[in-house]
């Protein structure tokens, strides 16, 4: 919803960049001397990324192995790579440490 009075821009629900990272908006201006003069705009809005989401394991388990009678410092040797994602797209979001 647009304030006529102050042009303010009221959101129904909160936005979204996972799920809609742009949005067109559409306005109409009219005179107030009911002349029919107007004009309209279209204009698109993008939506900014922000770390709002977690990471997550690439595999529901993961599994190493160690040899029997080993002591500190030692090795497990994964029989995969551990990996996990991040739904976030700005590059310092997806860090994963
Ligand atoms: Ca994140
Ligand atoms: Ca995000």
């Amino acid at each position: 919803m647009i304030d006529q009075y102050n042009g303010s821009i009221y959101l129904a629900c909160p936005f979204d960049f996972e799920t809609k990272s742009s949005f067109s908006l559409y306005l109409n201006v009219t005179d107030s001397f009911e002349s029919g003069l107007m004009d309209a705009y279209a204009f698109t809005v993008n939506v900014l990324d922000v770390n709002d989401e977690i990471p997550v394991f690439s595999a529901a388990t993961y599994s190493g192995t160690i040899q029997d009678g080993q002591t500190n410092p030692t090795t497990v040797t994964m029989t995969s790579a551990i990996s996990a994602t991040d739904a976030d797209t700005y590059a310092n979001y997806s860090d994963i440490t």
